[in-house]
């Protein structure tokens, strides 16, 4: 399969230049690549520009609301472990309204993968402030400045326990597709953090800033290392791209729970059971 075939008949409604469009070209060439069939893939999203990814792949899709892309994904791989979950969200919608979530799915460690569509800002509702707008910028909700100090997703993902956490970036879209190929192919739960910009409503952020920043880790970076993995995600005014840091020795979350490790659950009888008496109690 070529990634166009992976085109829907929706045509993107990004701005021209959106950072979407490298992310939406590295997801069907990664999944094109790794040969995937559409109809055992699963994308799932919230609500936001990020969140428009899935009506323009062709494999089965789940629009969600805004903050729970997470619970939704992980709903959608404990119904069928056999299926290939991957979830797509914004900065605001993961890192804000579904923090929670987020630190819960890497505690849990289910088999999906979850790109972050990080434009620093609130992109569909026209350049709010979100959690990982840095200290000082003026937006639409901070015209004095944003005050808080802007979540680190890297920080929270190693200390939540997460076993992959990859950097990407909208500029570098062959090394994108090959960490999405990555997280898919790892098993457990990965992030992949893309810088991804938005060119409408969040310049400060813009590819120059990135271009000027960006580097790529080199292939003796040892990506087992908690302790390397830490000085990265504190680095600042420079941002690493590739695979930050990865532990193949915890077993999944499927694999370990006592009803899906043998079998899906879409795959299982189903037992009916009549549970009038108990409904009886309640009349
Ligand atoms: C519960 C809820 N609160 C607020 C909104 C309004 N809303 C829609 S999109 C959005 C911002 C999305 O930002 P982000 O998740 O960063 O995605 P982006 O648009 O930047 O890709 C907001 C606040 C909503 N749809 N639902
Ligand atoms: S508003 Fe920003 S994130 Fe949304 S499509 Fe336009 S450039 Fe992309």
């Amino acid at each position: 399969m070529k990634p166009m075939e992976l085109n829907t008949n929706k045509k993107p409604v990004w701005c021209p230049g959106c950072g979407n469009y490298a992310i939406w070209n590295a997801l069907k060439g990664a999944i094109a690549e790794l040969g995937l069939n559409p109809w055992e893939v699963v994308t799932v999203s919230g609500i936001g520009c990020s969140g428009k990814m899935v009506n323009y792949i062709k494999c089965y899709g789940f629009h969600s609301l805004h903050g729970r892309v997470i619970p939704v994904a992980t709903g959608v791989k404990l119904a069928n472990k056999n299926l290939t979950v991957i979830a797509n969200g914004g900065d605001g919608d993961g890192y804000g309204m579904g923090l929670g979530h987020f630190i819960h799915a890497m505690r849990r460690n289910v088999d999906i993968t979850y790109i972050v569509h990080n434009n620093r800002t609130y992109g569909l509702t026209t350049g709010q402030a979100s959690p990982t707008t840095l200290k000082g910028v003026v937006t639409k909700s901070t015209p004095e400045g944003v005050i808080d100090e802007p979540v680190n997703p890297i920080v929270y993902a190693l200390s939540a326990g997460a076993t992959f956490i990859a950097r990407g970036y909208s500029g570098e879209s062959e090394l994108l597709k090959e960490l999405i190929k990555e997280g898919i192919n790892h098993k457990g739960f990965a992030l992949i953090d893309v810088l991804q910009p938005c060119v409408s409503f969040a310049k400060e952020f813009s590819y120059d800033f990135y271009d000027n920043r960006v580097y790529k880790l080199d292939d003796n970076y040892d990506f087992t290392s908690k302790e390397n993995a830490y000085k990265i995600a504190y680095e600042e005014d420079r941002f690493a791209l590739g695979i930050i840091y990865k532990d193949i020795s915890k077993p999944s979350y499927e694999e370990q729970h006592s009803v899906l490790k043998d079998k899906a659950l879409v795959e299982r009888e189903v037992r009916v059971r009549d549970i009038s008496n108990i409904l009886s109690a309640y009349k």
